[in-house]
């Protein structure tokens, strides 16, 4: 009996994988869990093929192709998909992933079209039996919608034969350990997929075990990947606490990454903990400095605490926060860049690169944006893109551009980046500070490993030092700011933190390297702004999420009050 052949194909956008993403590549974990959920024994051959590393040219026959992306990897999604076509014109095509997800929100699926099936929603449950269907020619659906979140408290471990094959091309390992979240920010897509407005979180056990595992084939770093780590905080104290046990008779010592909210500043035990456990930087959705543009977007959670002093507490136990920035939330205002400008230096942020705001599909902004007649059509504008947006903004599109061009001058500046730095390094010298010692989420060594084996990534690197040290200024405060982790001898550790902050400064370079007007594509609305603008009719009733119409309503009148207070000034 011949084994059917399913070969996974994660082709993404080249440019966002090796110029926006510091140039790390990180593995498809699509593949490697849905892998897992394919009943071997039926005798498929599963192979992985990435593009990043492979030539579409050179992939064997396979009788299914499974693709996955983000909105942003359409191009490059059909550019593959059509080679392999050309040369296995009997092959099936299959394509799920965030991408089917956010096209069918705005009724777009007739870009994916060339595919013979779509999948959206969660794939665990469908896996197996759609490739069953395919293969014995019985599969009649073309889009197939899973409105079920899969039960995450059943996940399977990665597919071992797969992970070993290829995870030593990737840098560390993106561990997937919850999904979902309680919140209802105004602009996050998290909260509209179904029954995601709350967490949904994985078998501690199994997370050790995988962790264990990866740890065992050398892997060192992991990016915990959930929307909010402590969207649960009692899972998430579980969590830590069993890499706590398990590292009493392990060996291993690896850091983690991972996403979560401001709110953290209020657990002191859970942050003591994850120091301990190997957390070394976390992502957190910081958003603005303006609380205005805070309320509007409903982010009660940063507007309580008090941005600038909560990402302080947060940092001050050793944690960097990347953080997340958004520009052109109607409430900001002239001094927008300004006050992020002045915001970072003042919290001690090192990391975090704004974008400009995007209506992602589906998401309430969609809808107000949509019903206030200011969506327009962008090449790139579903996400993804830092300068292709998809909504016309308030403020003045020159001034946006401008302003945005301005910001990153500044925030390129050596003696900007070395003000930073210092705030930083001056914040750890408190009693909550906790070392990991020289470990990091950054490691030289991993990066120095992943470029022998890809020499895309060392030509960015290469690329990277050069942009660097094309200014002498950039020299000076390199050395300043080495001169100074090297004063501040109470701080165990602290050469990581240099490590890191020179690592994002110069991705920042390369980031915003030639970056000119002509970048962007973004647009502002023309002449008078008028209500209908801002609060348009139907908005507060255009709920329709399959959460409790309470909880979006609650989110309808965080927004509201706050646009109100800006028609009043705006339109008054
Ligand atoms: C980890 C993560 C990252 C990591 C690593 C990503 C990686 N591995 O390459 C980093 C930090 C690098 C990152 C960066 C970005 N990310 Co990200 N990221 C995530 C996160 C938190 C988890 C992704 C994940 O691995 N999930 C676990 C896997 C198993 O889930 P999955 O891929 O969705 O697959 C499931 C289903 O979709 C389905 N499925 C998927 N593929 C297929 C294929 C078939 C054939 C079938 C049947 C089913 C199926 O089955 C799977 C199991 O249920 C998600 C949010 C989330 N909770 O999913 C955002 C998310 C994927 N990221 C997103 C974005 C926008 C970005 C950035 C563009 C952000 C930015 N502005 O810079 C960049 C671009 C990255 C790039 N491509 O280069 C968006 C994508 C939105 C969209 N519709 O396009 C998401 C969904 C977050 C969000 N809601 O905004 N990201
Ligand atoms: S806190 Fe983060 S994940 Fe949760 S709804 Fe807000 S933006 Fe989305």
């Amino acid at each position: 009996m011949t084994s059917s052949r399913v070969t996974f194909i994660h082709s993404p956008n080249r440019f966002y994988s090796e110029v926006q993403n510091n140039g790390v590549i990180f593995m498809p974990v699509w593949a490697y869990t849905l892998a897992s959920h394919i009943d071997v024994a039926k005798l498929y051959k599963l192979s992985l093929v990435d593009t990043r590393f492979e030539n579409i040219n050179d992939v064997d026959y396979a009788d299914v192709f499974l693709f996955s992306g983000i909105n942003q990897d359409l191009p490059d999604i059909l550019q593959s998909r059509s080679t392999l076509a050309a040369r296995h014109p009997t092959t099936k095509f299959v394509l799920g992933g965030p991408i089917c997800w956010s096209f069918d929100q705005v009724d777009d699926l007739d870009k994916l079209d060339a595919f013979d099936h779509i999948v959206i929603g969660d794939g665990e449950a469908v896996i197996d039996q759609l490739l069953a269907e395919i293969l014995a020619d019985s599969a009649d659906q073309k889009v197939i919608r899973n409105r079920e979140r899969f039960a995450l408290s059943q996940s399977k471990p990665f597919y071992r034969q797969m992970v070993v094959t290829t995870i030593d091309r990737y840098y560390g390992a993106v561990l997937e350990i919850s999904r979902g979240c309680p919140f209802l920010c105004e602009f996050c897509d998290i909260r509209i997929l179904p029954d995601n407005n709350r967490p949904h979180n994985r078998q501690v056990d199994l997370i050790v075990e995988e962790i264990e595992y990866l740890c065992s084939l050398g892997v060192r770093s992991f990016l915990l990947a959930c929307d909010n780590f402590i969207g649960d905080p009692r899972w998430a104290e579980e969590v830590v606490d069993a890499i706590l046990k398990w590292q009493e008779t392990s060996d291993y010592r690896p850091v983690f990454y991972t996403w979560l909210t401001l709110n953290l500043y209020k657990m002191p035990e859970l942050m003591r903990k994850m120091r301990l456990a190997g957390f070394d930087s976390l992502f957190i959705g910081v958003e603005s400095f303006n609380s205005n543009s805070l309320l509007e977007t409903a982010k009660v959670q940063n507007t309580a605490s008090g941005v600038i002093g909560a990402v302080k507490e947060i940092q001050s136990y050793g944690f960097p926060v990347v953080a997340g920035l958004i520009f052109g939330f109607d409430s900001d205002d002239e001094s927008c860049f300004d006050s992020t400008i002045n915001g970072l230096l003042e919290a001690g942020l090192i990391s975090g690169d704004p974008s400009l705001l995007t209506a992602l599909p589906g998401t309430p902004l969609f809808k107000r944006m949509k019903l206030a007649g200011r969506i327009r059509d962008s090449k790139y504008g579903l996400g993804g893109f830092k300068y292709h947006t998809n909504i016309k903004y308030l403020l003045p599109r020159d001034f946006l551009i401008q302003g945005y061009l301005k910001f990153a001058v500044k925030l390129n500046s050596g003696q900007y980046q070395y003000e930073r730095f210092k705030a930083f390094l001056d914040n750890k010298e408190g009693k909550n500070y906790i070392s990991l010692g020289g470990r990091s989420y950054f490691s030289p060594k991993l990066a120095i490993q992943v470029m022998r084996k890809n020499p895309a990534a060392l030509k960015l690197t290469l690329y990277r030092l050069g942009a660097f040290a094309s200014s002498p200024k950039n020299i000076w405060y390199l050395f300043k700011a080495l001169s100074y982790t090297m004063s501040k001898t109470k701080i165990e550790g602290r050469f990581a933190y240099f490590q890191f902050w020179f690592a994002i400064w110069t991705t920042i370079i390369v980031k915003y390297r030639g970056i000119s007007a002509a970048d962007f594509d973004i647009e502002s609305l023309k002449g008078n702004v008028e209500n209908k603008h801002i609060i348009p009719d139907g908005y507060i009733d255009s709920t329709g999420e399959a959460i409790p119409k309470n909880k979006t309503l609650a989110q309808r009148r965080e927004t509201l009050k706050s646009l109100e207070l800006l028609v009043k000034q705006k339109i008054a």
